[in-house]
């Protein structure tokens, strides 16, 4: 019998981030189990960590390990996890912040290039050869000189304003609280600060506080020349809201990287030609997504070693 510590795989990881989990424990496969309920009937009581995913999490499992100790989550967002009842339970969580900070922050800005310079349509454009029958594409918006409003100057936020100024943008933030050290200007009120912008960028986690903050008033206030960006979670949108602008044209357009229901997206956007779609890729790099890997193992491996959690959430 192995003296490895047994733990719970409960989304399909990438490969790289199982081999290592393989090799530092014993991985019962719970995301692909034919038959959940005998595995957990085997396994529960030897089971003392899990790694997930930040995004989903399955219910029955918080009272079905007497034994768990730690959850390490794959994702800077762990919405999908309970931390109070973690916390209760005296189960450690992590997450896996900062390694993904970069290739957010690139999506973020190539998804507004995108959608100021409308690429995807244009693309569309000539490949159904209407560039040489009905001439060149009516012109576009563009980001020099513009006002950017990002709403949650976390992390990931901070590197898409210094990517922002690269682009001659000017920053403005909104989030809890002012932070004291930001030379940006801060907006308490995300209405007033919508109202001001050209550009609307929300990178907020999900979770009850930012449920649907980014609603009817807000967009309206954002204008018929205004711009909306997500990257966070689509919880902080009313999506209906955001339908209904991006159809009455209350808003220029919308670049989304996260929707309500993932991955069936309201098939509302599909029709739309404000707006760039894109399917929750904000930290889909070889590079990234490796990083996201080798850190959700790392917090495990650290655990099971009597150290501190490497990027604790709880
Ligand atoms: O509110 P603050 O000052 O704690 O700022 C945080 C902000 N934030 C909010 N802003 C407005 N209303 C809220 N209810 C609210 N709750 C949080 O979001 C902070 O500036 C930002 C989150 O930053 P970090 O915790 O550093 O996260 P990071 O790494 O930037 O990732 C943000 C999110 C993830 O949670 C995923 O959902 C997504 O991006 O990938």
């Amino acid at each position: 019998m192995s003296d490895k510590p047994e733990i719970l795989l409960t989304a399909n990881l990438l490969k790289s981030c199982q081999d290592a989990l393989d090799k530092h424990f014993t991985v019962h496969r719970w995301y692909n189990a034919p038959d959940k309920k005998a595995l957990l009937a085997e396994v529960a009581p030897r089971i003392r960590g899990i790694a997930a995913s930040g995004g989903g999490f399955d219910a029955e499992l918080y009272d079905a390990l007497p034994n768990l100790e730690v959850i390490s989550c794959f994702g800077v967002g762990y919405d999908g996890v309970k931390v109070d009842v973690c916390k209760s339970k005296n189960v450690r969580v992590s997450n896996t912040p900062d390694v993904l900070t970069d290739a957010m922050a690139e999506i973020t800005l190539g998804l507004m290039i995108a959608l100021a310079r409308k690429i995807p349509q244009t693309d569309v454009y000539m490949r159904e050869g209407r560039w040489g029958k009905e001439g060149d594409y009516p012109l576009q918006a563009e980001l020099t000189g513009r006002l950017i409003g990002i709403v949650g100057l976390g992390r990931i936020g901070k590197e898409v304003a210094r990517r922002a100024q690269a682009f001659k943008m000017r920053v403005y933030y909104h989030g809890r609280r002012p932070q004291q050290f930001e030379p940006y200007p801060y907006f308490a009120d995300l209405t007033e600060m919508a109202k001001k912008v050209d550009w609307l960028v929300s990178i907020v986690p999900g979770g009850a506080s930012t449920s649907r903050i980014i609603n009817a008033e807000v967009l309206d206030a954002l204008g018929p020349e205004g711009f909306f960006v997500n990257v966070g979670r689509g919880s902080s949108v009313d999506e209906a809201a955001l339908l209904a602008a991006l159809k009455s044209n209350t808003i220029a357009g919308a670049a989304l990287d996260v929707f309500d229901n993932e991955p069936n997206a309201d098939p509302e956007f599909f029709g739309l030609e404000n707006v760039v779609l894109s399917p929750h890729q904000g930290s889909a790099t070889e590079k990234t997504r490796w990083m996201m890997g080798d850190l959700v193992v790392r917090n495990l491996v650290a655990h099971f070693d009597g150290e501190p959690l490497i990027s604790p959430v709880a």
